[in-house]
């Protein structure tokens, strides 16, 4: 409960994730058009669809899809991914999950900020996908010296949104109007800069060494590079992406299209190629480019157990060892054909990943249930009172990311030419050292959301004296 007269974080959060919605609206008119198909599309999805309209009513509640957004910000120095962390806390969003994109080539780590309890995810679920640059991999030391004194000279917060983030850790909260003026703050960190703060000189050598080193070090902040809505038919969505003008990326990453949908279902459409101006060293500025800025849209599907997901990173990894999808879309189709053989045998039916152990899923009465519940309950284990349809169980919604898909993602916004090579080592610790927190682990954090629906369903039922009595 928020201290009386305190923002309550979900709030904070729902209210930063719109503000940041109308910003990039008017910065990437595209990102307008793909959150109006998006909504045209969940709107007849669900029409179509009153088996998944109820599934999602028993679970993620339907309001929160239309205002569902993730975005995605890179990070130049361990400071400012501890005084992110602590800036996000204040909007209830903790970090989950450690990502190495070093595996792909990239020279990041990654985690995502996301509420965690499933009130809060109801009420909005708002994720920001968190990069670290790891300049360690930059093997020219000139270079790296060169880039570390640029980042260690900006400032990417606003003193406001230092200040109130201050007021708020030390209070507990902050009121209405300073929760306004956080959000108004908070922003502008997320702003695209179209000056940026080095030569164009610097701008190329850095750009040469990574075009993500020059993306991170080149400017003034850390703009979002993408806002992501969530569509319930990602098929429909990229087939009518043309139609309103929108070129999407050849291949949707993630599982193949499903009866069940798991984990995540990503496609994007290219960065913008924007006008940036580099100062001169006269006051004035050279005109130039950068490309940064793109649009993704996702599905998203059940959570998988750690079986479940070791069983989807195999079959992954035997479709692209088959079939790997070429940076210009040629063998797109080759390759989702040959995706769908390759998790052929992967079971489709909620029952089956649920007696297999692949999936999470969240225990509720049904209406027999609540009825047996008000006559005094009904004993009996959990899989009896399924039997009997007492309790119904529905899918956990996949809240949190996949590495060989954030990889394509990145990948297709960073141009094809493919960059110089990085060795891939995780460095879990260093990341952990500059968050200054260690990220929760996303199958604990379901396994116990599964484990807490089970709970609740056998307290109704079975009310602690008789299940005592059963027991005795
Ligand atoms: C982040 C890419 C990862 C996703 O949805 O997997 C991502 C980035 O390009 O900074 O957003
Ligand atoms: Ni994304």
């Amino acid at each position: 409960m928020p201290h009386h007269g305190f923002t309550a974080t979900s709030d904070l959060r729902a209210r930063f994730c719109a503000a940041m919605s109308r910003m990039y609206r008017n910065e990437v008119p595209a990102y307008g058009s793909l959150v109006e198909l998006v909504g045209d599309i969940n709107a007849a999805t669900l029409e179509n669809d009153p088996v998944l309209a109820r599934e999602l009513d028993a679970t993620d509640g339907i309001d929160r899809i239309s205002e569902e957004r993730h975005g995605a910000i890179r990070l130049g120095t361990a400071e400012e991914l501890f005084t992110m962390r602590r800036i996000f806390a204040v909007m209830g969003m903790h970090p989950v999950g450690y990502y190495d994109l070093t595996a792909a080539g990239i020279p990041v780590h990654s985690t995502a900020f996301r509420p965690l309890d499933p009130a809060a995810l109801a009420a909005n679920p708002f994720r920001v996908f968190t990069s670290l640059l790891r300049l360690d991999l930059v093997d020219d030391p000139d270079l790296r010296a060169e880039a570390e004194a640029i980042l260690a000279r900006r400032e990417i917060f606003t003193d406001d949104a230092l200040r109130l983030l201050e007021q708020a850790e030390r209070d507990g909260g902050l009121g209405a109007e300073d929760a306004d003026a956080f959000i108004a703050a908070v922003l502008e960190t997320f702003r695209w800069h179209p000056r940026a703060c080095v030569d164009r000189g610097t701008y190329a050598r850095l750009h040469d060494a990574h075009r993500l080193i020059a993306d991170v070090v080149s400017f003034r902040g850390p703009h979002i590079n993408h806002l992501t809505p969530r569509t319930l038919d990602i098929d429909a969505a990229q087939a009518a992406m043309p139609e309103r003008g929108i070129t999407p990326k050849a291949v949707v990453e993630g599982p193949p299209k499903r009866r069940c949908p798991i984990l995540l279902r990503q496609t994007s459409f290219k960065a913008l190629e924007e006008p940036v101006g580099f100062p001169d060293g006269r006051g004035g500025f050279v005109e130039g480019h950068h490309t940064a800025r793109f649009g993704e849209i996702e599905q998203r599907g059940a959570a998988l157990t750690p079986t479940g997901r070791a069983r989807y990173d195999e079959r992954l990894a035997a479709a692209r060892a088959g079939v790997t999808p070429a940076a210009d879309g040629s063998n797109a189709q080759a390759y989702m054909d040959h995706l769908e053989q390759t998790f052929a045998d992967f079971p489709d039916d909620y029952a089956t990943l649920r007696a297999e152990g692949l999936a999470y899923f969240q225990y509720s009465l049904t209406a027999a249930g609540e009825k047996a519940a008000a006559e005094g309950g009904v004993a009996g284990a959990i899989e009896d009172l399924i039997g009997d349809g007492l309790v119904r169980f529905d899918p956990i919604v996949y809240e949190d990311f996949l590495p060989v898909s954030a990889a394509g993602i990145f990948q297709s916004n960073l141009g094809d030419g493919s960059g110089p090579d990085i060795t891939a080592n995780a460095n879990r610790a260093a990341f952990e050292a500059a968050l200054g927190a260690a990220p929760a682990d996303e199958f604990a954090l379901y396994a116990e959301r599964e484990a807490a629906s089970i709970r609740t369903c056998l307290d109704r039922l079975q009310p602690a004296a008789r299940r005592t009595a059963n027991a005795g």
